[in-house]
């Protein structure tokens, strides 16, 4: 799916601002509070979570519905036009009316979705009204459970005779921020129109031989225009299909981006899609970016900011970016869903090298909010299979031509050692779907869990070993000998496999501005002896390839006994200020080459 733009053929309206919005009481739909402007509605920034704008715990801890609502108006100029209504993200569920009539529905909180308006649409005073569902549960990605419980709860048992109030008990460490997250955008493209643009590069000695392919809507002649960054033509063709030759090819290195521009037109219609010449590749146990052994230094991390929740934000966008930086990283995982087209587009420029993740975590009903009594197959459990497909191969459409990307993580933390056998039945079929449906066929990965890892058999399966590891924290916290040696009889284990290893999570809560001579747990000084303990090992390994950590920056999470006002993991606090680790990440990692470290 393209990313919408403005250009001499395309017009493009930002619907972002302040709406109306009301919380469903339970009547919302039975009195067709779409049909209608709002009663007594509250404002509401858009794009941003709803949950964190007013001081109501109700609104925070919300459980279902929640109505959005503002008027639109289509210029007369547009007439003739194909008109197209298009939403960057809604968390998770989505239903949008125009006029009082429904025109589209979406499952899923983190990919774009669009509809075409321009037979439904009068010149003015339309009414627009999105409802959001923010319900998780055994269908949805992220996963939620059905039967109560909270990943970070209470203990006890519950007391007869209480009615708790109803809400998610997400199967997930992050809070269950909802609304509309990013861009609501309205574009017009002639009637006949570039429907969608596909890439792949690949390097030939100084050339690239970049195949095109192009897929358009109607009759019409397709040109093909490659643009240098010096906007100097440096190669042309025409059709839908086809190879082009890039001579004397800058290519698209980490931290050291290159970006070509293929400025394609069909009859009226006019698009320009950039994109970076770069190979990827896993050898043995190396992962190779054009042809090097690329070492991954950086993090996990979260869309999450103070009163936006996970609302689009361009300028923490580029503050991370500039953040990871100076501290030496050179790549992040896009935990725990896809991020913001603009967060990729910004990766593609800054060089940044990225992991694209699925919403697809919680998928273990052994683990956090659902685990209780016996062991379940999660994969008997939940029906999350056709949505699983779905956003593999959504994301995977969205942001197959992005150079930043160099891998696939098809979910995080999954149930894949309890049941093998499901567990591989699950996932092997998307592992090769992810192939199939990516042009650039990137390597695939999923992120596992700390377990029972000998009886894993999905995790050998993958391109590349993601391991999420907390040894001297949730095992041996406070040990870190005990933690080393754990660790090292892990790595024996792994480095059999005979493939790449990236520690994809290692870390320690920790209170900024804690600090102790004698480093123990939530301290400061602590979080920097984990990360050297945690180092030492990885040093001794060639097959070990990359290390994020845990996380970027401190984030929320819903209230719980285990977490004081969120994870507390980050090297930046929340509102990005160094931690003592970062400073100690920064020393090392600006001494570990990109290339060539093992
Ligand atoms: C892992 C999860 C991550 C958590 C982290 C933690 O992948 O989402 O936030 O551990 O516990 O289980 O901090």
């Amino acid at each position: 799916m393209l990313y919408p733009v403005l250009n001499s053929s395309r017009t493009l309206i930002d619907l972002s601002g302040i709406w109306s919005f009301k919380a469903d009481d339970g009547t919302g739909f039975q009195q067709q509070w779409y049909a209608n402007k709002l009663k007594n509605p509250m404002t509401m920034a858009v794009p941003a979570s709803y949950n964190d704008q007013k001081e109501s715990i109700d609104l925070r801890d919300h459980y279902g519905y929640v109505f959005y609502q503002r008027e639109i108006a289509i210029p007369k100029t547009l007439e003739g036009q194909r008109i197209v209504l298009r939403f960057g993200a809604v968390t998770h569920y989505a239903k949008v009316y125009l006029n009082g009539q429904l025109i589209t529905e979406h499952k899923g909180g983190f990919l774009p979705f669009e509809v075409e308006i321009q037979d439904k649409v009068k010149s003015q005073n339309n009414l627009l009204t999105v409802a959001v569902n923010n319900v998780v549960d055994y269908s949805t990605l992220p996963v939620g459970s059905e039967v109560g419980g909270n990943m970070l709860g209470g203990v006890l048992p519950p007391v007869p005779g209480v009615t708790p109030k109803k809400q998610n008990a997400p199967n997930f460490d992050f809070f269950n921020y909802a609304g509309i997250h990013r861009p609501v955008k309205i574009y017009s493209t002639p009637k006949k129109f570039i429907e969608d643009i596909t890439i792949v590069p690949s390097l030939e000695g100084t050339k690239a031989s970049v195949y095109y392919k192009i897929d358009t809507i109607g009759q019409g002649e397709t040109t093909l225009t490659i643009y240098d960054e010096e906007r100097e033509v440096v190669a042309e063709a025409k059709g839908n299909e086809g190879t082009f030759i890039i001579e004397n090819v800058h290519l698209w290195q980490p931290l050291n981006a290159y970006l070509y521009a293929a400025e394609i037109t069909f009859g009226e219609d006019r698009y320009e899609q950039s994109f970076g010449v770069r190979t990827v590749e896993v050898k043995d146990s190396q992962f190779l970016i054009n042809g090097k052994p690329f070492y991954f230094k950086g993090f996990g991390k979260h869309e999450d900011f103070i009163a936006h929740g996970r609302g689009l934000d361009e300028v923490l966008n580029v503050k991370d970016l500039s953040l990871l930086r100076w501290i030496g990283a050179n790549s992040f995982r896009t935990s725990h869903y896809p991020y913001s087209e603009e967060m990729m587009n910004l990766c593609d420029r800054e060089g940044f090298v990225v992991i694209d993740e699925t919403p697809a975590v919680g998928v273990n009903v052994n683990f956090g909010a659902m685990s209780g009594g016996g062991k379940r197959d999660t994969f008997e459990v939940l029906h999350t299979h056709q949505h699983h497909h779905d956003v593999v191969v959504d994301m995977i459409e969205r942001d197959k031509n992005h150079p930043c990307i160099v891998m696939w993580s098809i979910a995080n933390e999954s149930d894949t050692t309890a049941f093998p056998e499901s567990s591989y039945n699950y996932y092997k079929p998307l592992y090769d779907l992810a192939h199939k449906v990516d042009p650039q066929n990137r390597p695939v990965t999923i992120v596992g869990v700390q377990g029972e890892y000998k009886t894993d058999k999905t995790l050998p399966a993958m391109d590349v070993i993601c391991l999420n590891r907390y040894y001297g924290w949730y095992i041996y916290g406070g040990d870190l000998n005990a933690a080393k040696q754990a660790l090292s009889i892990e790595l024996d284990y792994w480095k059999t496999i005979g493939k790449p290893i990236i520690f994809t999570e290692y870390g320690a809560d920790t209170v900024a501005g804690l600090h102790l001579a004698t480093p123990t747990m939530f301290t400061e000084e602590y979080q920097v002896e984990f990360l050297r303990a945690n180092h030492e090992i990885f040093d001794k390994y060639d097959c070990f390839v990359g290390e994020h950590v845990w996380n970027f920056a401190d984030f929320q999470t819903i209230q719980g006994i285990m977490r004081v006002e969120g994870n507390k993991k980050g090297a930046f606090t929340r509102d990005r200020r160094p931690k003592l680790a970062a400073h100690y990440l920064q020393n090392r990692w600006t001494q570990i080459p990109d290339f060539e470290y093992k």
